[in-house]
């Protein structure tokens, strides 16, 4: 007989869903939708719909491997933990004896959000004296526009939107990757609230938006400075509030606003200025308007920028004081519990190197004084998700490299790796988590057994550790008691939460303060649009890197994929079709290139075959990449990372991945 059993969803998604997952005989039959989830309520994205799938993928390792043919051939033989842990152990030592422990580097991202599985490698790498690595693959750009304007400030409620006149998802494909904030846009939008998309093409969301308004990429501040100069020429600001809670308006209106006439603005985002008006005033008469920004639009050589400007907005209007009203950039509750009992920095002996992670493709083949000579690569899949895919793949076949992967599946990466060890899916270990589209914390218990001999990212880090002959206590403890010693140590937010639900798995949500909208945890206590400690103290409009080729490539998220995850389920993939590069008819004219034949998108850095799919959803001088696939389906050995670069953001050391432009010619 089948029982259910819960869980919470471990992918790099906001929404962190409450699954229950049913169970008959061991075996997981089928998930579906916590219908006592606070935030989620009860629906899953058509991903995670069939995660047994995944679970039981005919693909899923379930034994060590050790390499038997040359590097990248994916040929392997099958050994036991014991030898796969001796072999490692003895190779480490070695490079350590010879090179010192910052010759080994750690590759960890997101694979798993479960604050142990995703942290376990930390403490380990720590001791072990390893170069340490800067995870800012994702958006640090877009947290620190957010953090120079708000500091510490707590993100509105996204249910909050459900209030909302006017909701704009700015440069957000929410029907793909924040489904669930979509249920506070269903409610407003009943109410008769208006929702906008701004974005550089017509993405799947683009059907539930009243208008949609495409720019040019990486222009995005323009358009939001433009805003702010019709607010204020137009009289559509609330001095009240500017005066009581924000620092640095008249500069801005002095130093930065003149400039950005629509007009000026109209040359850089290519929308017209009547637009641009309409839009600032439309923005300006809402009652509560609610914006709420992706990821994309960060990814820029002036991505943290960008943010500033835009999170300046609900300061001009004072949005920030109504129900449903401000501006969403990402919900922090990383303090709510004490990651640092998980990650002990402590266990470092030396400060050692720190490598970005969107520069391991330069790392791996130009570092000296060590050169890396270990790579330890876990819930990370680097070869097909890191910016510059032939520069990592180089790195990855050089002959002296030794590169362990911890994984589900033979990934991109795996392929290349000497040893590979089988991991667990979030069904078959703990975790706790919290998410970053709303409040609420789950802890999960595993549902099942491993599957064939998988390990979890911590059991291996312990194994490892012992191995190495490392006798700090941490490494004997289990996942449950680590996280049963993060929920003993109080923290704020854990006042008031109920311990009793939380302990036995239930999803709880985190308390909010009453007012603590206007609760701005900055050094001034105001909103900051002037930030006296950023060497930019005002926000303004930078150019982003660009390239010397015709077209902006939008390396945007799949529906149906999740970075690089989800390539194992042949159900997915069929619903992804191919790989597709999507052009303007326009376009494709003026390059004689006809729908469905196959191309070639260039730059210098790298070439990746495509079928084109020609549509109307793209302006002209854009083409759009949806997915991140598996080298298995690609058309001439390379995806889409070969053609972005290594160039970090303006701000905190962000990756760049939309601030590529490619040629296109048919192949
Ligand atoms: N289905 C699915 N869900 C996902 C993911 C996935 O790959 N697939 N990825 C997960 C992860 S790790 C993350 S970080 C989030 C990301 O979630 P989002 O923030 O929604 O995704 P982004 O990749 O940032 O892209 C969002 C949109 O930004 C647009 N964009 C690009 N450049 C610009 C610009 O200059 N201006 C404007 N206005 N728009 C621009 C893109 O065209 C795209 O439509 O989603 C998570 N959820
Ligand atoms: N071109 C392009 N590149 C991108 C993006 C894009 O939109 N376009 N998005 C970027 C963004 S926003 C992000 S966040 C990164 C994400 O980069 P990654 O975090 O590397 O994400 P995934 O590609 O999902 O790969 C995660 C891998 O972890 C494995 N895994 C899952 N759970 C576990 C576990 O418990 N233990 C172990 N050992 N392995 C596990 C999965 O099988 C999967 O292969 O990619 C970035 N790269
Ligand atoms: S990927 Fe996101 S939307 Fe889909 S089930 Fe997981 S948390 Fe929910
Ligand atoms: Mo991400």
């Amino acid at each position: 007989m089948a029982i259910e059993k819960r869980s919470v969803c471990p992918y790099d998604c906001p929404d962190a869903c409450g699954l229950l997952v049913k169970v008959a005989s061991g075996k997981v039959t089928g998930v579906r939708g916590d219908p006592d989830h606070p935030f989620t309520r009860g629906s899953l994205c058509p991903k995670m719909a069939h995660y047994e799938r995944t679970v039981y993928a005919p693909g899923r390792l379930t034994r060590p491997l050790l390499r038997t043919g040359p590097k990248g051939a994916g040929q392997f033989k099958p050994v036991s933990w014991d030898e796969a842990i001796k072999i490692i152990v003895e190779r480490w030592q070695k490079i350590i004896a010879e090179n010192g422990g910052e010759a080994i580097l750690p590759c960890s991202y997101a694979g798993t959000m479960g604050l142990v599985q995703r942290n376990a490698g930390h403490a380990f790498f720590y001791r072990l004296g390893a170069s340490r690595l800067d995870r800012t693959l994702c958006t640090p750009a877009k947290d620190y526009g957010w953090k120079a304007v708000m500091g510490g400030t707590l993100a509105p409620h996204p249910d909050e939107a459900a209030a909302s006149d006017l909701i704009i998802l700015w440069g957000l494909n929410a029907l793909a990757t924040n489904i669930h904030f979509l249920h506070a846009v269903r409610r407003a939008k009943r109410q008769g609230a208006a929702v906008w998309l701004i974005d550089t093409y017509a993405n799947p969301t683009a059907k539930i938006a009243d208008r949609v308004f495409l720019v040019h990429p990486g222009s995005d501040a323009a358009l939001a400075v433009a805003m702010a100069h019709v607010l204020v020429r137009d009289g559509l600001v609330d001095q009240a509030f500017i005066d009581r809670h924000v620092q640095g308006y008249e500069e801005y209106k002095r130093e930065i606003l003149p400039d950005y006439t629509p007009t000026a603005a109209s040359k850089l985002t290519g929308l017209p200025a009547e637009v641009i008006e309409e839009m600032a005033l439309a923005y300006g008469r809402a009652a509560a308007p609610f914006i709420s920004v992706g990821g994309g639009l960060a990814r820029y050589g002036n991505g943290a920028m960008t943010v500033r400007a835009i999170v300046t907005l609900p300061a001009l209007t004072g949005a920030w004081q109504k129900r449903g009203g401000g501006v969403l950039v990402g919900v922090a509750t990383g303090s709510a519990l004490n990651v640092s009992l998980v990650t002990r920095e402590d266990l470092m002996d030396e400060r050692t190197r720190i490598i970005n992670i969107n520069q391991i493709g330069d790392a791996l083949n130009d570092l000296t004084d060590p050169p890396i000579k270990s790579l330890y690569v876990y819930h990370s899949n680097p070869a097909a998700v890191l910016p510059d895919q032939n520069r990592v793949i180089q790195g990855l076949l050089r002959e002296d490299l030794f590169t362990v992967v911890h994984e589900r599946f033979l990934t991109d990466t795996a392929r290349y790796a000497d040893i590979v060890l089988p991991a667990t899916t979030s069904l078959e270990h703990s975790d706790i988590y919290r998410a970053y589209g709303h409040y609420c914390l789950q802890r999960a218990f595993p549902v099942i057994a491993p599957v064939g001999e998988a390990k979890s990212n911590w059991e291996v880090f312990c194994l490892l550790a012992q191995a190495m002959g490392f006798t700090d206590e941490i490494f004997r403890r289990t996942t449950d008691e680590l996280i049963e010693e993060m929920l003993a140590h109080p923290t704020p937010w854990l006042e008031g939460v109920d311990m009793a639900r939380l302990k036995a798995g239930l999803p709880v949500e985190l308390p909010l303060p009453a007012d603590y909208k206007l609760d701005f945890k900055t050094p001034s206590g105001k909103i900051e649009i002037y930030n006296p400690r950023d060497a930019e103290p005002l926000p303004r409009y930078l150019p982003p890197h660009g390239d010397e080729a015709p077209f902006w490539l939008m390396t945007a998220p799949s529906l149906y994929g999740l970075n690089s995850s989800f390539n194992e389920r042949a159900d997915l993939i069929r619903r992804r079709q191919r790989m597709s590069l999507l052009m303007n008819p326009d376009d494709a004219t003026g390059k004689g290139l006809r729908d469905g034949q196959r191309v070639i998108a260039f730059n210098r850095r790298g070439e990746v075959a495509f079928y084109l799919a020609v549509s109307p959803a793209v302006p002209p001088g854009v083409v759009v990449a949806e997915g991140v696939w598996w080298l298995d389906y690609a058309l001439n050995g390379r995806t889409v990372n070969a053609l972005t670069s290594q160039r970090l953001t303006d701000r905190a050391g962000g990756s760049t991945f939309y601030d590529t432009k490619v040629d296109v010619r048919a192949e």
